[in-house]
């Protein structure tokens, strides 16, 4: 074979390996806009939330044999210029927190993880802000690992200014609704400054990804059940305090 040919090979080899890459990257999910105001109490009373679409809560990616009445769910998440809103659907059967400090091991309570890229960047944020990975606790305390004003080591902190939370269990379903209003905070956030949350606009792309931290008295994590599916890496699913490349990118509608 001429070099010129064995040239030409890589470069059409390249054109299509690419090619397929950009074609299994799935569109960003359009999410639409809230259509009145939405009260955080757990209540899904308003008309916003009759208009919104569930979606599931089924990836298992922690933990094996999970039954329906151990954990089933399902939510709805819309915006407006100030917030996302959260209405997630949870059948559990043993509520525990078992660790009363939201800074000791609060994936090991029950709690709703938030994962949020302002812009959609992907990437690592273990220890940074260029993502976040909210984990709101029974209650209402929200952790997460980060910098600090005074370090720019990572430590484990609460960030209850970013998320507003209401929880209810029906006493004749024993369904537990959560209600969420989460503000979106962009990569320069520092715990300490005065910053505002981003006002969120129409075409903006997002990263977003919801699990359910499920510990049923045990002390520990049992089951992690995401709402998007992710490829493991040497079998672990567990990648989203990690790396914000897993998260589901969304386009505001
Ligand atoms: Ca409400
Ligand atoms: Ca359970
Ligand atoms: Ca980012
Ligand atoms: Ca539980």
């Amino acid at each position: 074979m001429k070099k010129n040919d064995s040239m030409l090979i890589c470069i059409t080899t390249l054109l299509l390996v690419t090619a397929s890459v950009s074609a299994t990257e799935a569109p960003p999910t359009p999410l639409p806009k809230a259509t009145g105001a939405i009260t955080i109490d757990a209540l899904a009373t308003e008309q916003a939330w009759q208009n919104a679409k569930w979606r599931s809560v089924d990836q298992l990616l922690i933990g094996e044999n999970l039954s329906e009445q151990d954990f089933t769910g399902r939510y709805k998440l819309l915006w407006d210029k100030s917030a996302l809103y959260m209405l997630f659907e949870v059948q559990d059967d043993v509520l525990a927190d078992t660790h009363p400090d939201p800074l000791v091991n609060y994936w090991d309570d029950d709690c709703v993880e938030v994962f949020i890229d302002e812009d959609a960047s992907g990437g690592d944020h273990q220890f940074n802000y260029n993502a976040f990975a909210y984990h709101v606790g029974l209650d209402r305390n929200v952790s997460d690992m980060g910098p600090s004003a005074s370090s720019s080591e990572s430590s484990i902190q609460t960030y209850n200014d970013h998320i507003q939370s209401q929880w209810l269990r029906s006493p004749e379903t024993h369904i537990i609704t959560w209600e969420l209003k989460i503000s979106v905070y962009d990569d320069s956030f520092l715990p300490g400054k005065k910053q505002k949350p981003v006002a969120l606009k129409k075409d903006k792309k997002i990263g977003f990804m919801l699990a359910y931290c499920d510990a049923d008295g045990q002390g520990t994590r049992e089951h992690f059940i995401g709402s998007y599916p992710i490829q493991a890496v040497n079998g672990d699913k567990n990648l989203g305090y990690k790396t914000a490349d897993v998260f589901e990118k969304m386009v505001l509608q």
